[in-house]
């Protein structure tokens, strides 16, 4: 992938309305950051394995290598993309390993710039000296993220591609394996590439219409206009919407298996992992403390805690696990309230049921109801979901746990996903996105009212901004200290 140095100095062209002072990356910080000194650090987990690898990056990367690695010939003289076998020797000449050095040249790089990977045996001991052997022969420690940060700064990468490898290396679910690999990819600065360059056309006509304001010309007609901008904001609509699924491909779902002693909470939190985690026992209050397991439905990430039965108790243990159990259903995502189909089969249903759904539908919790025991019933009890709310389940027999599991994938992405369709996952990309869906529809409210285009072209430019943010184009320090340091280090 070619590099492009230029970028983020045009980024913050003539229309930015940030001034250096808010922050923005400036001509003259850009410059220093790509100053590009040389950076050192291990790359691979720390801990014993077949090989680990030691990245140097930056100007001085060859020669700061070659001052310790002894090989058939200098790194400094070899091609780009060629592999060496060779030495580590230390300042005295002691051998400290046998190693495989690659070498990739400016701007064929991770990093763009001239890089060093050194695999040496995989050991705590050995991988620590060689890196020391770098550090004190001219690279300096390199920061979390710093290798990435330094693609993107020389436009290897945008922002969100970007963000999109420490997702890759923190997803835990195939969900979130496959939507950063979409973001990494570039997708979503696609997409938002596209919408970019109709406002940055809306933008530059109610500009050029300025320019000639004497002559009281219209470059663009307002109604034209105005669909083209509703279109616009339709495209950031639908990004901002689908964030509630990105959150769970990112996040997973937090379920809490909730309800009254003795419902049969753990038996359903072992049917749903496959495996005896929880203990079962007739004596209602077996559970006293919360219980949590990830399953996967689809590659989407489940977090299931199982809790103590909900009833008033004496007991100061099972009290306090009550009271986990409550606090533990308040912070879920979707609460599946466990009750004995007996219950059902009598008529005789609970307040507590009641109220639960009353804190539920207060806090936006989703409720689902699961009453199990059905096989003791089975004349009686229905087989299928009567809708995505409730279902009907023997824990014991693994009964309706199929529906069960159907269900809650189909809830947790509220049945509105589209395989095909951009995704986005990231808190930062849904603010800069509401923030431009405002900056947008304020634009749009200017325009249909009539007033001077001038008005209109500051809200878009806001707009437009807002979106750049996402990609990177317009950024700042701290932004981008923020990001980078949640990276490990060595990435
Ligand atoms: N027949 C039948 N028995 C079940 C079913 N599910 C659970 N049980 C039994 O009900 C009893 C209680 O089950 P648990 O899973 O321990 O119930 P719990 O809700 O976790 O109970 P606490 O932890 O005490 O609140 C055990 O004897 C289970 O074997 C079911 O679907 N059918
Ligand atoms: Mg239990």
């Amino acid at each position: 992938m070619e590099c492009d140095h230029a970028k983020y100095i045009c980024g913050i062209g003539a229309h930015a309305p940030l001034s250096p002072a808010a922050g923005v990356l400036t001509l003259h910080m850009y410059l220093k950051l790509k100053d590009n000194d040389t950076i050192a650090a291990v790359a691979t987990p720390l801990g014993e394995g077949g090989i680990s690898v030691i990245r140097v990056s930056g100007r001085n990367a060859f020669s700061v290598a070659d001052k310790v690695f002894v090989g058939r010939s200098k790194l400094s003289d070899s091609p780009s993309h060629t592999a060496h076998f060779g030495r580590i020797l230390d300042g005295s000449g002691n051998f400290v390993d046998e190693v495989v050095a690659v070498t990739f040249r400016a701007p064929n790089s991770y990093t763009c710039e001239d890089v060093v990977e050194l695999s040496c045996h995989g050991g705590y001991l050995v991988t620590h000296k060689v890196l020391q052997l770098m550090l004190s022969t001219g690279a300096r420690s390199a920061e979390p993220g710093e290798f990435t940060k330094r693609a993107f700064l020389n436009g290897r990468l945008d922002l969100s591609q970007a963000e999109a490898v420490g997702d890759l290396i923190h997803s835990q679910s195939e969900a979130a394996y496959r939507s950063s690999i979409r973001q990494l990819s570039g997708e979503l600065s696609r997409e938002l590439k596209g919408v970019r360059d109709e406002l940055l056309n809306l933008a530059s006509l109610l500009e050029l219409e300025l320019d000639f304001s004497e002559e009281d010309v219209e470059f663009a007609n307002r109604k034209t206009l105005e669909n083209r901008m509703v279109g616009a904001i339709e495209v950031v609509d639908r990004l901002l919407a689908s964030y509630a699924v990105g959150k769970i491909y990112r996040e997973g779902v937090r379920v809490t298996i909730a309800g009254k002693p003795n419902a049969g909470k753990s038996s359903l939190l072992n049917v749903l992992l496959g495996e005896d985690r929880a203990i079962v026992n007739p004596t209602p209050g077996t559970t006293r403390d919360t219980i949590s397991e990830n399953i996967s439905i689809n590659g989407v990430l489940f977090r299931l805690t199982d809790t103590a039965g909900l009833r008033e108790t004496a007991d100061t243990i099972e009290h306090e696990g009550v009271e986990r159990a409550q606090r533990e259903a308040e912070n879920a995502d979707v609460v599946l309230l466990v009750m004995d189909y007996k219950e059902q089969y009598y008529n005789g249903t609970d307040p507590m049921y009641n109220r639960m759904a009353d804190v539920c539908a207060h806090t936006g919790i989703k409720l689902v109801k699961v009453w199990n025991k059905t096989d003791l019933y089975p004349a009686e009890a229905p087989r299928s979901p009567k809708d995505g709310h409730v279902f009907y389940v023997s824990a014991l027999k693994g009964d309706g746990i199929e529906y069960l599991r159907k269900g809650l994938l189909k809830l947790a992405l509220s049945e509105q996903t589209n395989e095909a369709s951009v995704v986005v996952t990231n808190a930062r990309h849904r603010d800069a996105l509401a923030r431009s869906r405002k900056s947008l529809k304020m634009a749009l409210e200017t325009l249909k009212s009539g007033k001077s285009g001038e008005f209109v072209a500051l809200d878009l430019r806001a707009g437009l901004n807002a979106l750049g943010e996402i990609t990177g184009e317009i950024t700042t320090e701290d932004v981008l200290d923020n990001i980078f340091s949640k990276f490990c280090i060595g990435k």
